[in-house]
């Protein structure tokens, strides 16, 4: 029985001679107070597409999944085995926890010499600064043949400027940044994520005690051909690359196979973006008779009545179709591409067809207007989602958004105690006005679902319709 947070291989594994390599990362879901009442984790995907990678290149490493373990054993662990080289993800919310992981490995003793190499999506924009802060060398983009072709420089001739897509402070003491790496063409030839190598059985039990059906992540697609403002593309970059139908759906068969899983959740951007791809992937499932629940992301004007019915007889249960706002002005600055009648259009045609939807919304974004937030209100109240998320808008590095407000930006924390979603720029109101907002819209919208549903006078309808005025007064209180 394998100890939650334990390597998967016994720490005496290793060939005395052999480069010590661990693959980790530093998210621990018992410090994810939101995660733990959501509890939906998944594998750290890009981690085991590492993994298999180097696995197929017959390099010996390990990786230790961080999930379900703490920061104290993680150190144990590590300490314990005196890696020569730790290579750890990162994106924007665990880099303030993996800057203090990284400053604590340097205090230990026999660590000094280790190297700290870091990839995901964070580095890419912030190279600098996690140079200065004790990482060693950084895959910026897909990490799959850097990180190789670094491991081998340092097994070898340590000629770190020859590995396209690194980042690294030289001999002189300069921060360098190789020329980037090009992208990979033939993703079918990638191997599938190095699943074994971490205990899956805390994931699926995760699932099957909160929700009542395991689910595990999927990719079958890597980049996007969209330039949506506020989203950032500092792994895959503009463009579009999949994995052949039949790959995928030899992989879902993998996955029921061997882990019994209960649906699936497909991490792609657009998932029906190539209808091509779409037709091709329904009628491989369909011909070899599978149908497995799944939910996936997607774009309106990429959606049709033909879309829909594929994705049914493939098993989807659930679509979230973006949308971000009700204005049809913000979306258009956010350069989304889409039009909000459109969107509103495919969600009841979803629902139509008895299949879930989702749809995400942001509020703040430059220029934004309390009229804009009621557009964006009765753009919800009419194409009904199942479920909505509200995030205040926050620039990431590296995006058309954080360009635009840069010189506007009236608190800047300190880097590493800090994420992106903390920078504060100046808005069209203040912080506290579009914490009311978000208030407002979920209110307001919950209570028109109650109405729709015949129930405007249950207790559950009044609380709502409360909450949503008293969030209205105080918006328009913060108005003056
Ligand atoms: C699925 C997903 C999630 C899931 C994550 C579940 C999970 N454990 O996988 C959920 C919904 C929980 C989530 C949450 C968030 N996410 Co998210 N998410 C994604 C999404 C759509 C797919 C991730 C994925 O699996 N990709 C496929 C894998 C194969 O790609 P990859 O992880 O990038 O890995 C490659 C490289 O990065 C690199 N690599 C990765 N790890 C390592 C490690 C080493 C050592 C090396 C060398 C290389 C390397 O090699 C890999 C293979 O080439 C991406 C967008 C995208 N298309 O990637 C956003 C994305 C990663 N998320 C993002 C954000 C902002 C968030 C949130 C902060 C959102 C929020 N407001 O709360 C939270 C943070 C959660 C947290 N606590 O960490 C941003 C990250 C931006 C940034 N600079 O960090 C992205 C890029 C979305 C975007 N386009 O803006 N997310
Ligand atoms: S938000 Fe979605 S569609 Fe827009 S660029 Fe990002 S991944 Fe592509």
């Amino acid at each position: 029985m394998v100890e939650i947070g334990q390597l998967v291989r016994p720490l005496h594994a290793y060939c005395s001679t052999e480069m010590k390599i661990i693959l980790s990362h530093a998210y621990f879901l018992e410090e994810d107070p939101k995660e733990l009442q959501i509890m939906k984790p998944y594998p750290p995907l890009g981690l085991l597409y590492v993994s298999a990678y180097l696995e197929q290149s017959g390099i010996d490493h390990e990786v230790y999944d961080s999930t379900f373990s703490n920061k104290v054993k993680w150190m144990q662990i590590v300490a314990a085995q005196q890696p020569d080289v730790i290579a750890l993800y990162t994106n924007l919310m665990t880099k303030v926890r993996l800057i203090e992981m990284i400053a604590e490995l340097r205090s230990l003793d026999g660590l000094s010499k280790t190297k700290i190499v870091l990839g995901g999506p964070d580095v890419t924009y912030n190279l600098e600064d996690y140079l200065q802060h004790g990482a060693d060398f950084l895959v910026v983009g897909e990490g799959e043949e850097t990180f190789k072709e670094l491991i081998d420089q340092l097994k070898g001739e340590e000629r770190f400027e020859d590995v396209d897509g690194l980042a690294f402070t030289n001999k002189k003491g300069q921060k360098t940044i190789n020329q980037a790496r090009v992208k990979i063409k033939k993703v079918d030839e990638l191997p599938l994520p190095n699943r074994k190598r971490i205990d899956l059985t805390h994931y699926l039990k995760a699932w099957r005690d909160n929700h009542g059906k395991s689910t595990l992540n999927i990719s079958t697609q890597r980049g996007c051909p969209y330039t949506c403002k506020w989203c950032s593309t500092a792994v895959y970059g503009k463009s579009y690359r999949r994995r052949s139908p039949q790959l995928v759906v030899d992989e879902i068969e993998h996955l029921i196979q061997e882990y019994d899983v209960d649906a699936l959740w497909f991490v792609d951007d657009v998932f029906t973006v190539s209808h091509k791809w779409l037709k091709a992937f329904s009628e491989e499932m369909q011909s070899r008779n599978i149908r497995i629940p799944f939910e996936c992301i997607t774009r309106a004007e990429r959606m049709n009545e033909e879309v829909i019915l594929q994705l049914k007889s493939a098993g989807c249960f659930r679509i979230w179709i973006g949308a971000e706002s009700g204005s049809q002005r913000i979306i258009d600055l956010m350069d989304r591409q889409v039009n909000i009648g459109a969107v509103s259009e495919m969600m009841n045609l979803t629902n139509k067809h008895g299949i879930e939807t989702g749809t995400f919304i942001m509020v703040g974004y430059p220029t934004e207007t309390v009229e804009d937030i009621d557009l964006t209100i009765n753009y919800l109240k009419e194409a009904n989602p199942d479920l909505f998320t509200i995030t205040v808008a926050y620039p990431i590095k590296g995006t058309g958004l954080y360009e635009q407000i840069k010189s506007k930006i009236t608190v800047q924390h300190d880097w590493a105690k800090s994420t992106d979603r903390q920078i504060e720029f100046e808005r069209t109101y203040s912080r506290r006005f579009y914490d009311f907002a978000v208030r407002r819209i979920v209110n307001e919208v919950n209570y028109h679902k109650q109405k729709i549903e015949g129930k405007s006078w249950s207790k559950r309808a009044m609380i709502f319709k409360l909450k949503s005025e008293v969030s209205h007064f105080q918006m328009k209180r913060l108005l003056g």
